[in-house]
């Protein structure tokens, strides 16, 4: 691997070297959250994929410990792919099901428990003498047959599990269903399916509460509760919120997947094979996600590593139901260090101006933006019927408006040669004003080989009100909150001109009106501690 490694992120997840992708079975257990992740531990491209383990005590700090699970069966032997932990009630002891991919190459489901349930960091874990559990059969496609979610358990005490497939070319959550999590019988109706989708990786199932900010177990039973099916396909995590009847197992969505421009995603840019858990200690539910890279195959042996999991994100159901908000966690605002903060500051049209004074290379920024009063001098967009992804990559950064683009400009070099644009533009919709949030990265690396994409999405806030934009840089990750977590859009980049030190921080208005920053607020951020385990190594 490369000795200098300006992108290499400080402060989210990463193994110490090579290939990962999905984040598995993450589970908080007796005072320690544990993250499993889909790992090459002999390359920087995937392959020999196993679970590899690591535990912290804050979701920030992290330790890696031994591989949990590894390809040696004839049931695994070509890779343990992704899969989930469950904490047995009672018992109290977590349990993993993971999908093997088999000596044939078909997909099976098994189950892994901690060997030694003495040792705090359950850092051995044992393949059952059942495995595997599940198989292939009656109509499902055993190459499309994988990702068992946390099971959840019906007031009838019986264990249920949903796995990800393809049948007849339509995605499906397939239901399985079990008294003790040993034997699983396929229910005759999958829980849910979609003809406007194809092969589901990667389901979720959840509960999220229509009232108050608590999130809630997967075998939560009450009222006021929403369920949530997220599905990751097309290179995206997408997600439907409905009402889930346990005794009938009938999930039906208020808005279907693909059903209206409105697709809602977890992310808007980079972020996929994602999982949730519910972490009993702090109430909350928790999202991880993969980011991928976003440069090549040979830059990535070069570098000698491939992949990261995004910041750990709360998940709430929004008060208008409709959609998800999502925040980082409250513990990454202790790597928050060096601070810099303006108040109430005009940006007249076409200027850009620096904030200097933290490390812009890692940092955490917060900002308000407050526009002008305005009624009808706005350009009209029919925002119902176009794709925001498209309208961010032709009107991007440096695509003047009336009200925006307007944003931050990070990861820039000190000429702007280099820079990643997230911003905002308003437009006036059929009936209403509409914010429009873009990650542009068309300029963010003079390298070539190197994926630029644009990303874009509506953010669903009233823009006479404030509109907030939290960002979070990581030296290679630019992972952008709007609208106080109701659309994020997670970007890789790789500028060869603003690294370390050599890396800005602006904001700028390219709008002809002028708008205000009523706040903002930005750190230096340091690192997190991301430790190899060894004997005797001090806990974090
Ligand atoms: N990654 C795993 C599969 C899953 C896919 C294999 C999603 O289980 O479907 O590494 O990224």
């Amino acid at each position: 691997a490369k000795a200098s490694q300006p992108y290499r992120t400080s402060y989210h997840f990463q193994p110490p070297k090579n290939w990962m992708n999905d984040p598995n079975g993450p589970m908080y257990y007796k005072g320690v959250y544990h993250l499993f992740y889909q790992h090459n531990p002999y390359a920087a491209v995937a392959g020999n994929i196993s679970w590899a383990h690591s535990i912290s005590y804050n979701l920030i700090d992290w330790m890696h410990l031994d591989n949990a699970i590894n390809p040696t069966k004839p049931y695994d032997i070509n890779g343990c792919w992704s899969g989930s932990a469950t904490i047995l009630p009672g018992v109290k002891k977590p349990i993993i099901l993971y999908t093997g991919d088999n000596f044939k190459n078909q997909q099976v489901q098994n189950l892994a428990v901690p060997k030694n349930m003495s040792d705090p960091l359950l850092r051995e874990w044992v393949k059952s003498g059942r495995n595997p559990v599940m198989t292939p059969g009656n109509g499902i496609d055993p190459m499309m047959y994988r990702d068992p979610t946390t099971a959840w358990r019906g007031s009838d005490k019986i264990w249920r599990v949903i796995i990800g497939g393809q049948i007849n070319g339509h995605g499906t959550a397939i239901l399985y269903k079990s008294k003790d999590f040993v034997n699983w019988i396929r229910s005759k109706n999958p829980l849910h399916s979609s003809n406007k989708t194809g092969m589901w990786e990667c389901p979720d199932f959840y509960p999220v509460s229509s009232r108050g900010k608590k999130g809630l177990d997967s075998s939560f039973k009450g009222r006021d509760t929403k369920h949530v099916l997220k599905a990751s396909f097309g290179d995206h995590d997408y997600y439907v919120i409905g009402n889930y009847e346990s005794k009938m197992d009938r999930y039906s969505a208020d808005v279907d997947f693909m059903d209206s421009i409105v697709q809602l995603r977890y992310d808007y840019g980079m972020f996929y094979a994602s999982k949730s858990f519910y972490d009993s200690h702090k109430k909350r539910r928790i999202l991880w996600g993969w980011v991928t890279e976003a440069d090549s195959k040979s830059d990535d042996i070069n570098k000698g590593w491939s992949g990261i999991q995004s910041i750990p994100r709360t998940i709430l159901l929004d008060k208008t139901g409709k959609q998800l908000v999502q925040w980082p966690i409250k513990e990454l605002e202790k790597l928050r260090a060096r601070q810099v903060s303006l108040h109430n500051i005009e940006i007249k049209g076409g200027t850009v101006f620096e904030i200097s004074g933290i490390t812009a290379s890692q940092a955490d920024v917060e900002v308000l933006f407050e526009l002008p009063r305005f009624k009808d001098q706005i350009e009209l967009m029919d925002t119902k019927s176009v794709d925001p992804q498209q309208l961010c990559s032709q009107k991007n950064a440096s695509v003047r408006g009336v009200l925006g683009p307007f944003g931050l400009l990070v990861l820039a070099s000190n000429d702007l040669t280099e820079q990643t644009a997230i911003f905002f533009r308003i437009f006036k919709g059929y009936d209403k004003f509409v914010v429009l949030m873009c990650s542009d990265q068309s300029r963010s690396s003079l390298k070539r080989d190197v994926d630029k994409k644009i990303f874009g999405a509506f953010v669903d806030v009233d823009p006479s009100q404030k509109i907030s934009l939290r960002t979070l840089i990581d030296r290679s990750t630019v992972e952008s909150f709007g609208g106080k977590g109701k659309a994020c859009i997670t970007a890789r980049v790789y500028p060869e001109l603003a690294i370390d030190n050599k890396s800005h921080l602006y904001a700028f208005n390219y709008g002809t009106r002028s708008v205000r920053i009523s706040r903002l607020r930005a750190w230096s951020m340091k690192k997190a501690q991301i430790v190899e385990f060894h004997e005797g190594r001090k806990p974090l």
